[in-house]
C-alpha cells in the first residue's frame, strides 16, 4: 500500500456560464482577468480541484486511487504522490485500493475494504478497461450500475467527497481483441461523469496520438500492450494528471523511482517461482507467450487484424511484409532486459530489480 500527500476537486467557471451584461464594467474587467489567467506561465496552476484547493487551503486530505491493474501498478500513482509531497508536505495521504484483474464487481465488494475504511477526500476511479473484457460477458449497463453504486455509497459516507472517473490507455493486439466492446465502457464513463457533473481524467486521446505519430515509443512505453510502465506513466499520463487536478506543473514527478508495472512483468515472468530472479529465458518466453496470444489464428505472425493498430504493425514490420513476426515484436523488449540486468549475467536479480528506473528509456533495435 502506498501512502504519499495529495489533494484535489473543482469547477470552472466559464465565460459561457457569466452573465452577459453587456458594456458592464466588471463584465469587461472578468474578461480582462480571464485573458490575464491565460497568458499567465505555464507554471501557473490551472483550475484547481477540491483536493488542491483544500491542500492550499492548509487541510490535511486523502486520495484513493480505485481501480485496476492500470491503477494498481501504475507507476502514475507513486508519481503523482511524491509531486503533492513536494508541493504540499505532510499534507496529504496517497492510497492505492486497486487490483490487478479487478472489475467493477470487485469494485463494489470491495468498496469498504479499499476505500471507504480511509475515509478519503477525493476518490479516483477506473474500472472501464476489465468490465470490457469480453469473455466476462459484462454488460455495459451493469458496469454503469456498479458504478453508480460505488459512487453513492462513497457519498453516503461523506456527501464532500470528490469524485474523479478515469477513461485510461489504449491497449492493443490481444489485450484488445479481447475488449470488442471497450469503446462503450469508456464512453460510459465519460457519460457518468457529465451527467453526475464530475470531472473525467480523459488518457485516451493522448495514448491515442502517440500511438498514431510515434508507435515504437507506444510501444515500449506499453510493452505488454496494456500495462504503461513507469517511462508511460511519466511522459503521457502524470503530465496530464497534473495539468487535470490543477496540481502546478513544477514538480518532479521523475524523482519517484517506483517501477511496479516492470517488477509485476518480470514477476510474473519467472518459470521457476522459488527463484526470486528472472531469467533471460524466463523474459524471453513470457514475450514469446504474449506474441502467441496476439496471433489470434495461429499462423506465426501478427496481421492487421490482429494488431488492431496500423501505425504499431507498420512501425515494428521491419521486412515489410504486412505482418509482425516474433522477431519483428520483441525489437523492444530484447534491449530492455541488458538494461535491467546490469552485470550482464543473464539474470535480473533482486537488487537490479530495485535498480530499473530510466534503464529502459527510448526504443532502440538490437
Ligand atoms: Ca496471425
Ligand atoms: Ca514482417
Ligand atoms: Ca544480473
Amino acid at each position: 500500500m502506498l501512502r504519499v500527500f495529495h489533494d484535489h476537486p473543482f469547477k470552472i467557471c466559464t465565460l459561457s456560464k457569466m452573465k452577459r451584461t453587456t458594456m458592464n464594467p466588471f463584465f469587461l474587467l472578468s474578461i480582462a482577468s480571464v485573458m490575464m489567467l491565460a497568458a499567465l506561465p505555464l507554471s501557473a496552476k490551472q483550475a484547481s480541484t477540491q483536493l488542491v484547493r483544500n491542500l492550499d487551503a492548509g487541510k490535511q486530505q486523502t486520495l484513493v486511487t480505485f481501480g485496476t491493474s492500470l491503477t494498481a501498478v501504475g507507476a502514475w500513482v507513486d508519481q503523482i504522490a511524491t509531486v503533492l509531497n513536494q508541493q504540499y508536505p505532510g499534507q496529504c495521504t496517497v492510497i492505492n485500493g486497486a487490483q490487478g484483474g479487478a472489475n467493477s464487481d470487485w469494485g463494489v465488494k470491495s468498496l469498504d475494504e479499499k476505500v471507504l475504511k480511509h475515509k478519503p477526500d477525493t476518490v479516483l476511479i477506473e474500472f472501464a478497461v476489465n468490465d470490457a473484457v469480453s469473455k466476462r460477458n459484462t454488460s455495459v449497463e451493469h458496469a454503469r450500475n456498479n458504478l453508480n453504486q460505488i459512487i453513492d455509497r462513497i457519498l453516503a459516507q461523506n456527501p464532500q467527497c470528490e469524485i474523479i472517473l478515469q477513461v485510461m490507455n489504449v491497449p492493443v493486439a490481444h489485450t484488445r481483441t479481447g475488449r470488442t466492446k471497450l469503446d462503450a465502457f469508456n464512453q460510459m464513463y465519460r457519460d457518468v461523469a457529465k451527467e453526475r457533473d464530475y470531472q473525467l481524467i480523459d488518457h485516451w486521446p493522448n495514448w491515442k496520438k502517440l500511438l498514431n505519430e510515434d508507435p515504437l515509443r507506444f510501444h515500449t512505453y506499453n510493452p505488454d500492450t496494456i500495462h504503461p510502465v513507469r517511462d508511460g506513466a511519466l511522459n503521457v499520463i502524470t503530465p496530464h494528471l497534473i495539468k487535470e487536478l490543477g496540481l502546478a506543473t513544477t514538480g518532479h514527478p521523475e524523482k519517484s523511482t517506483a517501477t511496479p508495472c516492470w517488477n509485476y512483468l518480470l514477476h510474473v515472468a519467472r518459470q521457476d517461482k522459488k527463484n526470486p530472479d528472472t531469467t533471460r529465458a524466463d523474459y524471453d518466453t513470457y514475450w514469446e507467450k504474449s506474441f502467441n496470444m496476439s496471433d489470434l489464428n495461429k499462423d506465426g505472425s501478427v496481421d492487421a487484424d490482429e494488431m488492431q493498430a496500423d501505425s504499431l504493425l507498420k512501425a515494428l514490420d521491419t521486412d515489410q511484409n504486412g505482418t509482425v513476426s516474433l522477431g519483428e515484436w520483441l525489437v523492444v523488449q530484447g534491449p530492455q532486459f541488458k538494461a535491467f540486468d546490469k552485470d550482464n549475467n543473464g539474470s535480473i536479480d533482486k537488487k537490479e530489480k530495485t535498480q530499473l528506473a530510466g534503464r529502459a528509456a527510448v526504443p532502440v533495435r538490437e
